[in-house]
């Protein structure tokens, strides 16, 4: 039997279905020191990660690993040159988190936007004693400007729910998207710039890289109108957290939304001082249905890369499927 390591917690039928084709080793723990984490690969032939980095090192000290399977979409944790360098394949899970992420998306738009959270926390605080007619003023959806950095699966999916709330979409992405997916979606392409300038609302979904690194940083908050909100729902790192807090202290912007931070989970104590922030543990693709969606997805990936169940050898999600049987290296 191969051996694989499931690194985190995750559902135990996922465990169950895992079982029955490898030697499973499954850290039921806290998240695995680096240290622990390559010790426990050395003799596996496959991993199941989520978010775990993973690079040379790590590779190198687990000479028979040939795949890993990351439950994210995003996979910014895997040096993909060292996968491509040493044959190991690695795969992700996409599509599956669509909806609920573009639904949470929203949900922390709309909660910056309508002051959801703060208000919540004021009234919490039994200061609540009467109606007033600026308590909590915020600014409107309906009607307004989104703007979507990121117009990729889950960008699409969060510009298509923007026509019930009759907005304008205009978004900005590495590439245009298809003219077919534009007329759907009634969005128009401009440039980071002009994004800025014009949206109400501005919604991070693109994907971390290095030349996404501080994508938002104290120019381009500078760029966004006083009353806008900014959501970010893609990664850590795409913002500079330290030029938010400013610009959310000075209201240079109205009021944001996060779900992922730099170095979470730790975070930037600053943010928890500043009222106009709605922030939540990076949860955009925790429901139940998607979550166990994601688990078995990256259990498919593991089974079928590993040569085993009924797509074996044609997992359906590789990043760098051109390492597919190749030896490993
Ligand atoms: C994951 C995510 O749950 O899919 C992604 O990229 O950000 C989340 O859905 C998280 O990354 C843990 O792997």
């Amino acid at each position: 039997m191969q051996k694989i390591l499931v690194a985190r917690p995750i559902f135990p039928d996922v465990i169950e279905r895992l079982k029955q084709y490898f030697d499973v080793d499954w850290n039921q723990g806290d998240v695995l020191p680096a240290d622990e984490f390559t010790r426990r690969l050395a003799d596996r032939d496959g991993a199941l990660t989520a978010g775990d980095p993973v690079g040379a090192a790590v590779l190198a000290a687990a000479p028979r690993l040939r795949v890993v399977s990351n439950m994210a979409v995003g996979y910014n944790n895997f040096d993909m040159a060292a996968f491509n360098a040493a044959n190991v394949l690695g795969t992700n899970t996409p599509d599956v988190l669509n909806e609920s992420t573009a639904d949470f998306g929203w949900a922390l738009m709309m909660a910056a936007a309508r002051r959801i959270a703060e208000s919540e926390h004021w009234l919490r605080a039994g200061k609540w004693e009467k109606w007033a007619y600026d308590a909590f003023l915020g600014g409107d959806l309906y009607g307004s400007t989104l703007g979507v950095i990121g117009m990729g699966r889950i960008g699409q999916a969060l510009a298509r729910r923007a026509k019930g709330f009759n907005m304008q979409v205009i978004y900005h992405n590495r590439s245009r998207v298809a003219p077919e997916i534009e007329a759907e979606l009634n969005a128009e392409y401009v440039s980071k710039q002009d994004l800025l300038r014009r949206a109400d609302h501005v919604v991070l979904v693109l994907p971390y890289t290095q030349e996404n690194h501080h994508t938002i940083g104290a120019a381009e908050l500078a760029l966004m109108k006083p009353s806008a909100t900014l959501t970010n729902i893609a990664r850590g790192g795409i913002v500079d957290d330290a030029a938010l807090v400013e610009a959310l202290r000075s209201k240079q912007i109205a009021a944001a939304g996060l779900d992922v931070f730099e170095g979470e989970p730790k975070l930037n104590p600053d943010l928890l001082t500043v009222p106009n922030v709605v922030l939540t543990p990076h949860i955009a693709s925790a429901t139940e249905a998607t979550r166990r969606a994601m688990a078995n997805l990256a259990a498919d990936n593991l089974i079928a890369a590993l040569g085993e169940g009924p797509r074996a050898g044609r997992p359906p999600n590789p990043i760098n499927p051109e390492v597919i049987g190749r030896a490993r290296s």
